[in-house]
């Protein structure tokens, strides 16, 4: 019997050009590649997987896990990670666990990738792991969530 609460995995803007979108930094894998090996890796837990362009959608989909009382999120805001107090303020009001996850290593890059308010309330930062990287933060969510770790 599966009573776990789901598991919304959100990604930002251009992130829908995955595979096609500068591959040398995020390499050949598209974002439904990515899709379905965080389903792999969800295992029985329920996932709420997305990708938009909007700032706005963005925020509602973050309203919907607070309101659902999901296990966790996972997020890669893309470029609205260093650019969006509004998201920020609504991923405080998220009572589970926040893991921000970037496919690049964002503190070896330009300097205008340094700085992210998501940090200022994401329980757990990845970065650098490619986007192979996705399915590992998803066990990895699965057991913060288990811990009831914020
Ligand atoms: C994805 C993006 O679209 C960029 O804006 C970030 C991030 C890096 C990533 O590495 O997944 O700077």
């Amino acid at each position: 019997m599966n009573d776990h609460k789901p598991l919304f995995i959100l990604n930002g803007p251009n992130l829908n050009r995955l595979g096609r979108r500068e591959p040398e930094i995020y390499g050949h894998h598209t974002l439904a590649d990515v899709e379905a090996w965080c389903r792999v890796a969800a295992g029985d837990w329920p996932v709420v997987f997305r990708q938009t362009n909007s700032e706005e959608m963005l925020i509602g989909s973050v309203h919907e896990a607070i309101d659902e009382e999901a296990a966790g999120i996972l997020i890669n805001p893309a470029a609205f990670t260093f650019t969006s107090l509004a998201l920020l303020d609504a991923l405080k009001m998220f009572k589970g666990p926040i893991i921000e996850f970037h496919i690049s290593n964002v503190h070896r890059r330009e300097p205008i990738y340094h700085r992210s308010y998501v940090s200022m309330t994401a329980t757990a930062v990845m970065a650098g792991l490619g986007a192979a990287g996705y399915p590992e933060a998803v066990r990895a969510l699965k057991r913060l969530a288990t811990e009831g770790r914020r």
